[in-house]
């Protein structure tokens, strides 16, 4: 899949912006409105943007017409909408930030601007500081102190690390951007988003090109930029507006591409092991290339001939922190066979509109298929999750005659029937043996009774994973990123039980999740736990998760073979009965 120049969230963001910039201006209200309109619908599409654009399907949605069909249209094909840029070239660039502060509108930012002059958060600060903002109608002493406090609560928000989920799409959209931009030779993604950290700060992007600044150009210009931080004859960074999100762009000549983007995908500590291992040889390792002791530059045209020049087998992103990868790159015992994308055959766990998912059966089927995989374990939420709106055991019933109905309809893919069963608070499951057994899936799962002590929480999963019934283990920690602890488990007995009775582990895929974590992962193929990558799919959309299930697992060292959808449906529903 190649992800388009602008993406659906971007499309959003500007026309959002073209709104206030609007109201800005003073227009009435109903011009402005309708491009925030026009943005609801644009988020709220199920359909591939791509696809509607290029056959000219935008103008028969709801509430897009004409004008802003051809608007769009111009966006999403040539990644620039002149009437944005002509609109916000009136304005500061740092106008439209200044509206992300609490309690600032369109009505307040226009008067600090008009009265004032004040065009940026900086500069506002510094009115507020000077007692000038208090002079403004509307505004008075407190006013500025509650400004004030605005933007520190903002610059705090600011700081905070994001969800990869979160950020990758967006970075994938302006590598795009990058490459397609003149004379590109070769262009990446670096550091965290590179190395699929579950959060990263900013996105790095490293390029080469015989000129750098039209590449810098493509990103200074880029739709979704809120403002410019810095430019230079190699770089420049820009902070978008989706996200608060900072992007830096290194381009290089082609030469030094190679080292450069080694070192701005890291991580230090990996680097720390690397630059050592060349001292000893007599070589200096750095951003700039690789250099012998009498300063001669030794030529390196990828990666792989960097980690040749010390000895080493090459390690791929996902693994460079420095937990071991060098010392196996160095004995030649890094796996070269990690799980990727490409060897999943099927999704694990997605719901549907039968309990709190947004598509039907037949939606979730058509856009696996779409995705190249060849089945999808359909995996509702049981009776005891009203609310998700989990079912009772007769519209399970009903739902397998509606997922034979969609396996015949839809060739080529196959719903596997199955259940997100709750694990009660005794470790009981939450259907009887004699509906689980007629099941193909079965993922048991924490949903509610959080808060038991360590010893009761353990005692709960692992008498769930007794039930003869269950294959799967699902989110096993129940964390959730930025938001929720892990509950407290002893996961080395979990982890050691499950292999036992020979139950999978989910690595949940949703973002927020991604749960088993990298190191539980490790530890779980070590002692011969089975896993599956799952999407926890509750939209069409969530199918993509996978990719992040996939990355956590190879973040864990998990090879093809620990990972039980990369076999085919048939060979997939033996191995999670055979392994009971
Ligand atoms: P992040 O942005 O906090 O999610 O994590 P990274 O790893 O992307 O860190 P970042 O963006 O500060 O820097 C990107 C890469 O550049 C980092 O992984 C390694 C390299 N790098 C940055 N600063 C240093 C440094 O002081 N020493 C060394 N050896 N490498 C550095
Ligand atoms: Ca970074
Ligand atoms: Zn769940």
């Amino acid at each position: 899949m190649t992800a388009p120049i602008v993406d659906k969230a971007t499309v959003a963001q500007v026309l959002r912006d073209i709104s206030l910039l609007l109201q800005l201006q003073g227009e009435n209200g109903f011009r402005s409105r309708a491009y925030d309109m026009g943005a609801d619908r644009i988020l709220g599409l199920t359909q591939d943007l791509g696809a509607i654009v290029s056959e000219g399907r935008l103008e028969s949605l709801p509430g897009i017409g004409p004008a802003l069909a051809e608007k769009i249209t111009e966006l999403v094909t040539t990644g620039r909408m002149t009437y944005f840029e002509d609109l916000r070239a009136k304005f500061p660039p740092g106008l439209l930030e200044l509206m992300k502060l609490p309690d600032i509108g369109p009505r307040k930012v226009a008067a600090l601007w008009k009265e004032l002059g004040i065009g940026s958060v900086e500069e506002l600060e510094a009115a507020c500081r000077e007692g000038r903002v208090r002079e403004l109608k509307g505004f008075g002493a407190k006013s500025e102190a509650k400004i004030l406090e605005g933007i520190a609560l903002f610059r705090r928000a600011r700081g905070e690390r994001k969800l990869l989920g979160d950020v990758l799409p967006l970075a994938e959209a302006l590598l795009e951007r990058v490459r397609a931009s003149p004379g590109v030779v070769r262009a990446s993604l670096g550091g965290s988003v590179r190395r699929r950290a579950e959060t990263v700060s900013d996105v790095d992007i490293i390029a080469s090109a015989p000129d750098a600044g039209p590449v810098l150009d493509a990103l200074a210009t880029s739709p979704g930029v809120a403002t410019v931080l810095g430019k230079g004859d190699s770089k420049c960074s820009v902070r978008m507006e989706a996200g608060d999100l900072q992007v830096d762009l290194r381009v290089l000549p082609d030469e030094d591409f190679a080292t450069a983007l080694h070192h701005f995908t890291g991580s230090k500590a990996h680097h720390i092991r690397l630059r050592n291992l060349g001292h000893e040889r007599g070589m200096k390792i750095s951003e700039w290339g690789v250099h012998r002791d009498d300063g001669t530059k030794l030529p390196v045209k990828d990666e792989a001939a960097l980690y040749a020049l010390l000895d080493m087998q090459f390690v791929p992103p996902e693994l460079r922190e420095d937990n071991g990868e060098v010392e196996a790159a160095r004995a030649g015992t890094l796996p070269t066979d990690l799980v990727t994308m490409e060897d999943v055959q099927g999704a694990v766990h997605a719901h549907t509109t039968w309990s709190d998912g947004r598509n039907s059966l037949e939606e979730m089927a058509r856009a696996a298929k779409a995705m190249g995989l060849k089945y999808l374990t359909i995996t509702e939420h049981s009776e005891a999750a009203i609310y998700a709106g989990g079912l009772k055991v007769d519209a399970l019933k009903r739902q397998w005659e509606e997922i034979d109905r969609v396996n015949e309809a839809v060739p080529g893919m196959r719903l596997l029937k199955g259940i997100e069963v709750d694990i009660l608070e005794s470790g009981a499951l939450d259907y009887d043996d004699q509906v689980l057994e007629q099941l193909e899936v079965v993922i048991a799962s924490i949903h509610v009774r959080h808060s038991m002590d360590e010893e009761q929480m353990t005692r709960r999963v692992l008498t769930a994973l007794d039930n003869p019934h269950l294959h799967i283990l699902g989110h096993p920690t129940g964390r959730l990123l930025q938001s929720r602890e892990p509950y407290p488990l002893r996961m080395e007995d979990v982890l050691e039980h499950a292999a036992k009775r020979g139950v999978a582990v989910e690595i949940n895929g949703k973002p927020a999740r991604l749960d088993i974590k990298a190191e539980y992962v490790r530890k779980a193929t070590q002692l011969g736990v089975k896993l599956v990558v799952s999407c926890d799919a509750h939209r069409q959309e969530d199918l993509g998760n996978l990719s992040y299930a996939v990355a956590t697992a190879r973040r864990g060292w998990a090879r093809k073979q620990d990972v039980l959808n990369t076999l085919p449906a048939e060979r997939f529903l033996a191995a999670l009965r055979a392994g009971r």
